[in-house]
C-alpha cells in the first residue's frame, strides 16, 4: 500500500543526483503538516481532547472553546478519534439516555475538515456509567443493553466511522480475559463476537478492531490476541483489524518490535493501526525536558512510526493528543510528561519533525 521503500530511497537519491527542482521531502518542508507529509492511503491522526480527566481540569472543554487547538486539529491531521466523548459513560449516561452532542460535533468537525473518525469505544471494562457497573441485571439483560448500545451509537455514525475500536483492551498482561469487564464477566468471552456481529450490523463500512496497550512487542497478550483473531476470523465474525495504542514511556525500550506483532496480524490479513501513540519521559526538576530526551523522544515516535510504514496493512497511524496542555499523562503518571509532540503553545518539539520526515520520506 505504502509502496517499496527501499524503491521510494533510491528515487529520491536519483531526484537529488539528478539536481532537478523536485524537494527531495514534499510534505517535510517548513511548511508542511503532517497530514500532508503522510503516504497516500495512511490517515494520521489524534485523540479529540474533551471529557474525562479535562472534566476536572479548571480549562473549559479543549475541543469545543480553544480555538488555536482547533485550528491546529484540522491542520495537521486527517483522522480523528474522540478521546472520551463516545464512551459509555459520556454518550450513555442513563440507561434510557443518550448524549450524542459531543460526538457529534466532532463527527461534523471531522467531515468538513476531510477527515476520518475512529470511534472509540464500544465495549471496555472502564469508563462505564454507574448505572450499568451498580445494577442489577439478568444475563438477558445485560445482553440486550450492550447490543442496544452498539446498536444505537454504531447506527448513528453509519457510514461515517473509518474504524471502530469494537473491543477495547478486553485481555490483562497475562493473556487472560478481564474480568472487570462487566459483559465478559457475567456473559462469557464469546460476547466478544456478538459485539462485533452488531457492530457489523449497525455500520457495515466500518472496520472494525481489536485495540489495546502493551501489545509492543511478543508476549502472552500477544499470543492472546492473535488466538483470538484466528478464531474470530475462522467462525466469519467480521473483524478487520488489531490496533496497538502505544502508550510508551522512555523507561522502558523503544518499540523495536511493534512491526513484527504488526506483522503477525497483517498475516492473517488483517489491518492494523496505532491507535494511541504517546510517549512519556520523567521530567528532571523544573519540568523542562532536556535536548537529549526530547532526541531519544523523536527515535520512540518514529520506531513506531516505522513499525506501520513497513507494515502494509497498516492503514491508521494516530498519536493520543498532540500537544501536552492537555495529555492525559501528567494526571495519571505524575512525576512524568511532556508526552506529545507540542508544547502547551503549539509550538513543535522534535519529534513532530522526526514524524513528518519520515513520513515524506515513506
Ligand atoms: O485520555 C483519556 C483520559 O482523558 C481519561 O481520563 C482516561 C480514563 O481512563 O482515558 C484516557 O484514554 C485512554 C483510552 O481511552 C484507552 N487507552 C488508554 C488511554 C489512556 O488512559
Amino acid at each position: 500500500m505504502k509502496g517499496n521503500r527501499v524503491a521510494v530511497a533510491v528515487l529520491a537519491v536519483v531526484v537529488l543526483v539528478g539536481g532537478g527542482a523536485v524537494p527531495a521531502q514534499a510534505g517535510g518542508g517548513r511548511d508542511g503538516t503532517l497530514r500532508k507529509a503522510a503516504p497516500h492511503g495512511l490517515r494520521i491522526g489524534t485523540a479529540v481532547a474533551g471529557g474525562g480527566h479535562h472534566l476536572e481540569q479548571e480549562y473549559p472543554d479543549p475541543f469545543t472553546a480553544d480555538r488555536p487547538y482547533r485550528r491546529v486539529l484540522a491542520r495537521e491531521f486527517s483522522s480523528a478519534s474522540p478521546e472520551n466523548q463516545m464512551k459509555w459513560e459520556f454518550i450513555h449516561p442513563g440507561r434510557y439516555e443518550y448524549r450524542f452532542g459531543p460526538a457529534d460535533a466532532i463527527v461534523r468537525f471531522a467531515r468538513e475538515n476531510g477527515q476520518a473518525v475512529r470511534g472509540h469505544t464500544l465495549l471496555w471494562h472502564s469508563q462505564n456509567p454507574a448505572w450499568l457497573t451498580e445494577g442489577t441485571f439478568s444475563k438477558a439483560e445485560l445482553r440486550a443493553i450492550l447490543k442496544d448500545h452498539i446498536m444505537t451509537v454504531a447506527g448513528r455514525y453509519r457510514g461515517k466511522i473509518h474504524q471502530w475500536d469494537v473491543a477495547n483492551e478486553i485481555f490483562d498482561d497475562t493473556g487472560a480475559y478481564r474480568q472487570e469487564n462487566i459483559f465478559i464477566r457475567e456473559l462469557g468471552p464469546g460476547i466478544v463476537a456478538d459485539a462485533f456481529r452488531w457492530a457489523h450490523r449497525a455500520d457495515p463500512h466500518a472496520q472494525l478492531f481489536l485495540n489495546d496497550y502493551g501489545v509492543d512487542w511478543p508476549g502472552a497478550k500477544v499470543d492472546a490476541y492473535e488466538a483470538l483473531a484466528r478464531q474470530l476470523l475462522a467462525d466469519g465474525v467480521p473483524l478487520h483489524g488489531f490496533a496497538s495504542q502505544a502508550h510508551l514511556s522512555m523507561r522502558y525500550p523503544a518499540p523495536d518490535q511493534l512491526r513484527t506483532v504488526l506483522q503477525r496480524f497483517d498475516d492473517l490479513g488483517l489491518h492494523t493501526a496505532i491507535t494511541e501513540l504517546d510517549v512519556r519521559m520523567d521530567l528532571p526538576e523544573g519540568g523542562v525536558p532536556t535536548p537529549e530526551q526530547l532526541a531519544t523522544q523523536a527515535t520512540y515516535y518514529t520506531t513506531a512510526l516505522d513499525a506501520c510504514l513497513a507494515v502494509d496493512g497498516c492503514n491508521s497511524f494516530t498519536i493520543w493528543g498532540f500537544t501536552d496542555k492537555y495529555s492525559w499523562v501528567p494526571h495519571f503518571f505524575p512525576a512524568e510528561g511532556a508526552a506529545t509532540v507540542m508544547w502547551d503553545d503549539f509550538r513543535r518539539k522534535p519529534a513532530y519533525y522526526a514524524l513528518r520526515d519520515t513520513l515524506a520520506a515513506a
